[in-house]
């Protein structure tokens, strides 16, 4: 059979995917629709300016300092501002809450309230952005918890199994977004030329792992279950056979990447930092939204001692531990840690 050369219907854009999505769903109103369709654009926003950051002068700090003591690079600061621009007067959210802000936001008295809370990380990896490394974008979305009326910081500290979509958008050599509503994995790359996420990873399942990733330059600071977990990855001792390790200190991008190769990525709790002793990642902008996707691809996500998405935050910005991806590497820290971690220590 020849093919019709104009057929476009095996073309699926980021638009009709998450409508048919909604199907799954009979009582869904759409609002979560748009609400994907925003960060969608938001992703686009976003994307055309980091390709173009060093020709808009973009790069550098700003003066600011941001919650977590870090400085505030300018690039986050726009990512932080097109997010919360492109959501906060539709009527489908009723607060916002950044990794960049110490505080939530409510939505302005001008606009309506929606019944959606959006958590979400501009810009992860920023200090890979000066060093033309890939960047990301992570969010998560919950229902409030409350019925009307102002929001209150409590409605954000959910357990990500709370989760009703989670996703992330990686600003590499191409652009791609991720998402589950709950219903698997998928993934779309833009197309710069039709300004269109195009479905082009339908269905998302972790392999069997091939990688390892991990800042080894903290090993010393490590638990000794930690440790050991490490090198039975590196194949010592002969539990299974070792594993490449890859490392760009972008988590979305280890986690895309060992999400479609294979892989775990962790970030330990460590004894370098007195002031982070349950390691350096946010369990709401970070950890939870990856572990829903994570399991929604087959993989597993743990903060050493059990699912991270049983873990109800304890503030805004409560670090984590995360060990992330295939299943069976995953549960294996945990049993690492238990066998030699007295008390099961974060
Ligand atoms: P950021 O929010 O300041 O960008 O920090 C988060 C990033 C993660 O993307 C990455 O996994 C980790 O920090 C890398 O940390 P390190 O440089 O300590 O290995």
């Amino acid at each position: 059979m020849v093919r019709d050369p104009v057929d476009n219907s095996s073309i699926i854009t980021i638009e009709r995917h998450i409508l048919e999505e909604q199907a799954f769903h009979p009582k869904a109103t759409g609002v979560l629709t748009n609400i994907l369709y925003d960060l969608a654009l938001a992703g686009k926003v976003i994307a055309s300016k980091t390709s173009r950051a060093g020709l808009a002068e973009i790069l550098g700090r700003t003066e600011d300092i941001n919650i977590q003591g870090e400085t505030v690079m300018k690039l986050d600061r726009f990512a932080d501002l097109t997010i919360s621009r492109l959501t906060d007067h539709t009527g489908r959210l009723a607060g916002l809450a950044s990794e960049e802000n110490a505080e939530f936001m409510p939505i302005p008295d001008k606009y309506p309230m929606g019944k959606y809370l959006l958590v979400f990380d501009p810009l992860d990896g920023s200090s890979n952005v000066d060093y033309n490394m890939p960047i990301g974008t992570i969010f998560g979305i919950y229902k409030r918890t409350g019925e009307d009326g102002p929001v209150s910081v409590s409605e954000f500290l959910q357990p990500g199994r709370k989760l009703v979509a989670s996703g992330y958008i990686a600003y590499g050599t191409s652009t791609m977004f991720v998402y589950t509503a709950g219903h698997g994995v998928h993934g779309f790359t833009l197309d710069p030329h039709v300004g269109e996420f195009l479905l082009s990873h339908p269905d998302i399942k972790i392999p069997p792992a091939k990688y390892f990733s991990v800042n080894l330059g903290y090993q010393l600071y490590w638990s000794k279950g930690v440790q050991a977990y490490t090198e039975y990855l590196q194949g010592r001792g002969g539990g299974i056979k070792g594993l490449s390790l890859r490392y760009i200190g972008t988590l979305v991008s280890d986690f895309h990447r060992n999400l479609l190769a294979g892989g775990v990525f962790y970030y330990p709790a460590d004894s370098k930092d007195p002031q982070l002793p349950t390691g350096k990642l946010r369990l709401l902008y970070e950890a939870a939204p990856l572990a829903f996707i994570a399991e929604q691809a087959g993989g597993y996500a743990s903060d050493g001692l059990g699912p991270i998405l049983d873990v109800k935050p304890s503030s805004l910005h409560h670090r984590t531990p995360l060990y992330i991806g295939n299943k069976d590497l995953v549960e294996k820290v945990e049993e690492f840690i238990r066998d030699l971690d007295s008390s099961g220590s974060l």
